[in-house]
């Protein structure tokens, strides 16, 4: 009789320590859940920042940051553009942060996503060449939610596209927002 309790008694904390186990992996998923959430809210803050600033740059000065042909501004910039309306090479990719640095105190951030790296630059929308800021090493279905809320939810059509079909993966892809 003792040994049954005993054994009944064992089942019940059995079952005890499995809610508590189920309680914390929980709060372990729901606690990833928050940071990835944080995470992907960070990048789309960061790229509608960098699209303002680049629309700023070019309300204030009728140029785009990198394409810009200017000599004389922004001070101390090194490097002038092509005036083509497009940020359309490697150089003007690289000096857009050099005057928007210069002009406007802009700081290129890089992306909460490791190794992820956000970059001016152009490329066929479908309906034209058109200037976006890209995001490099995005997980596939981030990219793919960022979509659904702020455009199409395709990867290949509207002002938000993805170098990789949407397949809920973990992969890392690169996102464009067109500016
Ligand atoms: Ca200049
Ligand atoms: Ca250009
Ligand atoms: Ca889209």
């Amino acid at each position: 009789m003792i040994r049954d309790n005993a054994r009944g008694f064992t089942l019940v904390e059995l079952a005890i320590v499995l809610v508590v186990i189920a309680f914390i992996m929980a709060a372990v998923l729901q606690g990833q859940k928050v940071y990835y959430n944080a995470k992907m809210n960070r990048i789309v803050e960061d790229m509608k920042g960098y699209r303002q600033y680049f629309l700023i740059y070019y309300q204030r000065w009728g140029m785009y940051p990198g394409d810009e042909n200017d000599p004389n501004f922004p001070s101390g910039d090194t490097y002038e553009g092509n005036h083509n309306g497009l940020i359309d090479t490697s150089s003007e990719t690289t000096n857009v942060w050099e005057d928007l640095s210069h002009a406007l105190d802009v700081v290129r951030k890089g992306s909460p996503v490791r190794g992820g790296q956000y970059n001016f630059s152009s490329r066929d929308f479908g309906f034209g060449t058109r200037n976006y800021i890209s995001v490099s090493n995005i997980f596939n279905k981030m990219a793919q939610a960022i979509d659904a809320r702020h455009d199409d939810g395709a990867y290949d059509t509207g002002n938000v596209q993805s170098s990789a079909p949407y397949d809920g993966s973990d992969t890392l892809i690169t996102l464009y927002w067109r500016l």
